[in-house]
Parts: C-alpha cells; sequence; structure tokens
C-alpha cells in the first residue's frame, strides 16, 4: 500500500506512535510518506520506502494566525496525486483529520477518492478537542473520517461520552518495538549518574501541566528521605522552570538532572529503577510502555488509559491523582529491597510484551484494507 501519514513531528507520544508505525509499516513492505511541517523526531532514515514532504506555511502580515491546515490540506493533495497515495492516516485530530477531510473532497474533483484513517491520541479530545471553541469542527472531522481509532479503551469511552460520534471507533494501542529496548549496554554507564546505592528514579514527558510536574518532585523528595536516590527528569515543557525552583526550594537540587529532550531515551531507561508518571489524564502513557519495556516498574496515577498499560501490584503501582503519600510509600514498596524491586522489573518487561509492535500494527493494517475496500464498494 502507498501510505501518507500526517502527525505532529515533535517528542510527543502521538508524532513517536505515527513515526514507528510509518517505519514499520515500510519494513513490511508499504511505502509511507510522511507529510508534516519538520522531519519526525524519531525519524533518522530516510529511503526508497519511507518519504518526507514538508508542509511550508509562508509568513504573511496579515495573518495574525499562520493558515496551517490550508497549507496542509493542499500539500496533501498535491502529494496522494504525486504518489499515487491509497489512503491517508492523520495521527491526532486537531486540526490533522479536518485539514484531511478538505484534501479528499479537493480530491473527488479530480475523481481520486482517497479515504482517510484518523487516530485519535488523548489531548485531541481530553483537553483540546472537547473545548467549545473547537468540538463542532473536531466531532464533525471524527464523523466524517472512513475510520476511527483510539490508543485507549478509556479514550474511546471518553470521545463516545464528550463527543456525537456516528462512527464505529476501533481500539489499537500504543506498541514498542522490543529489540530496541533489549538493549547490548551491560553496565548502562549507570556509574555516571549514581552511585551503586542509589535508586535511580526516572521522569520523561513534555513537562505540559497535564504531567503534573510537581508531583514527581514530591514524590521523589519522600523517597530519598528514606533511602539514597537521584531523580532524572527528561523533556522540556513550561512546567520545567518551577519544577528546578521546587527542587531548589526543596533542597534536593543536587539530587536532580534535568537532560532536556533527549534522543537517548533508551539509555536513560536503561539505568533506571523506577519511572513516575503521576499525570492528571492520560490516554494510554507511552513513556510508561517504554520505561516497562526497559525492566524499569512504573508509579502512576490511575487515570485514563494508565490502568491498561499500568497493572496495579504486576509492572508496578497505581494511585489516584495526586495522593502523593501513596505514590511515595508504593514506590519506597518496590525500590527498598532489591529482590522486590528485580521481580518488579522483569513483571515489567513481561507486561510491556503485551504491546510487541508486531502484533499491534498488523490490526492497523487490517484497518487499511478493510477501509481500502469499503471504500471502493462505495465509488
Ligand atoms: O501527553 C503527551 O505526552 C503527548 C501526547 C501527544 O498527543 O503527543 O500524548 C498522547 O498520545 C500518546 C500516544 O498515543 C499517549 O501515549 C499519551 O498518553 C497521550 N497523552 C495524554 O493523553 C495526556
Amino acid at each position: 500500500m502507498r501510505i501518507g501519514i500526517v502527525c505532529y513531528p515533535t517528542f510527543g507520544g502521538s508524532g513517536v506512535v505515527a513515526t514507528e508505525l510509518g517505519i514499520e509499516l515500510s519494513n513490511r513492505g508499504h511505502e509511507v510518506h510522511f507529510i508534516t511541517y519538520k522531519q519526525p523526531v524519531r525519524l533518522e532514515l530516510l529511503g526508497s520506502r519511507v518519504h518526507f514532504h514538508e508542509v511550508n506555511v509562508p509568513e504573511y502580515p496579515l495573518f495574525h494566525y499562520q493558515p496551517y491546515e490550508l497549507a496542509l490540506s493542499s500539500k496533501l493533495v498535491d502529494m496522494v496525486k504525486l504518489h499515487k497515495i491509497e489512503i491517508l492516516h492523520v495521527h491526532y485530530a486537531i486540526p490533522h483529520a479536518y485539514a484531511a477531510y478538505m484534501a479528499k473532497k479537493m480530491l473527488q474533483e479530480s475523481g481520486i477518492y482517497v479515504p482517510i484513517v484518523t487516530t485519535l491520541h488523548g489531548t485531541d479530545i481530553t483537553l483540546v478537542g472537547s473545548h467549545p471553541f473547537y468540538k463542532t469542527a473536531v466531532e464533525f472531522s471524527i464523523n466524517k473520517s472512513d475510520a476511527v481509532t483510539s490508543v485507549s479503551e478509556s479514550l474511546k469511552q471518553d470521545t463516545l461520552r464528550l463527543f456525537d460520534i456516528k462512527n464505529t471507533i476501533h481500539v489499537v494501542t500504543n506498541f514498542i518495538d522490543l529489540t530496541k529496548y533489549n538493549h547490548g549496554f551491560t553496565d548502562c554507564q549507570r556509574s555516571m549518574m549514581a552511585h551503586d546505592d542509589e535508586r535511580i528514579i526516572t521522569h520523561i514527558s513534555n513537562f505540559r501541566p497535564v504531567k503534573r510536574i510537581q508531583d514527581v518532585i514530591k514524590v521523589f523528595y519522600n523517597i530519598q528521605k528514606e533511602i539514597p536516590a537521584k531523580l532524572m527528569m527528561v523533556g522540556e515543557g513550561p512546567e520545567k522552570e518551577p519544577a528546578e525552583k521546587l527542587c531548589k526550594d526543596l533542597g534536593i537540587y543536587d539530587r536532580v538532572v534535568f537532560f532536556g529532550n533527549s534522543n537517548e531515551i533508551d539509555r536513560i531507561l536503561c539505568f533506571s529503577d523506577l519511572f513516575v508518571l503521576p499525570s492528571e489524564t492520560e490516554s494510554f502513557g507511552l513513556a510508561a510502555l517504554e520505561a516497562m519495556a526497559s525492566g524499569v516498574p512504573v508509579i502512576s496515577s490511575n487515570t485514563g488509559g494508565i490502568p491498561e498499560v499500568n497493572i496495579d501490584g504486576v509492572s508496578g503501582y497505581l494511585s489516584d491523582v495526586g495522593d502523593i503519600d501513596s505514590m511515595s510509600k508504593k514506590a519506597l514498596k518496590i525500590l527498598k529491597d532489591s529482590k522486590t524491586l528485580w521481580g518488579f522489573k522483569n513483571q515489567a518487561k513481561t507486561q510491556a510484551q503485551k504491546f510487541d509492535i508486531h502484533k499491534i500494527v498488523p490490526q492497523y493494517e487490517v484497518i487499511y484494507e478493510n477501509t481500502l475496500s469499503n471504500c471502493m464498494q462505495l465509488k
């Protein structure tokens, strides 16, 4: 198949999923065209089956807001025609599903029919999409998609609750390429980060308010009062500065490393003992899955789709959003004794295997095939 993928090219989970999906689809013999404003961060190699087409939005002083959707839908039309793309898979409803629908309509004028698969990722539904300023257009574009997927059962239920959806929503979870996490790093260069007797706690996110970064710091503060520990904070975003300030105020700044965005997540997870994800809302929690695949147990909130990924008492523990005391106690329960820690590490790895890329990507292929054959019948 010739597949066009539209996504955000940044460090966010939806962009990562779209990129890894495109790479795997190309490995499986499909021709993949990424269409977005920048080369996706995890897309290192372009080749005969992986292409990138940049969407340019020229600045014009009249515009207070540059019309990205317009540029994207024009680019989609051009690329579908030029590369004979058969299906468009758009990740994150806003504004991608809307732009794809416009492209589809324009292509129909030339007698070209290209179906659209929309994948809902989380905040496009729970935080942004359901906002009254966007809701009408988001609902419209979800209903006009030829197939809709969501990354967890929880997100599917949220979508049905928040919008009037006529389409079937197929749950296709986030996935993981386990080979990337069965790394050959022998000592993970752990000694560069911490002493032998220190536990390493890690958090990775885009540092948005929804991630409750202050909770990560407070949980760590409680942990390091009981056992020697270091905290690795990976990512960039608006909550980073306040987090650094809180570390200084609590007198733990020397025990916390702020990495910024990193392309070496696997290396950082390799030397981590515990991952903390206390989000306010989280449709799936790809970062938690990446941690588990590296054998890192997870302390998380029990919100959204996280309980579908992190199993309480198995791959880690779950607590109510904001319950720092519970999260700290459960973290210590895992960390205090090495035998318990290794038990959780192994269980986390086993749980991650349920989301093996080789199990999940074929589900998208089936959706593409069914969508294409339904569209053939409608032609
Ligand atoms: O919140 C993020 O980390 C970024 C966001 C995105 O859209 O890029 O992630 C969402 O999509 C991921 C991939 O499907 C999910 O694993 C995340 O749970 C989801 N984030 C939220 O729902 C807050």
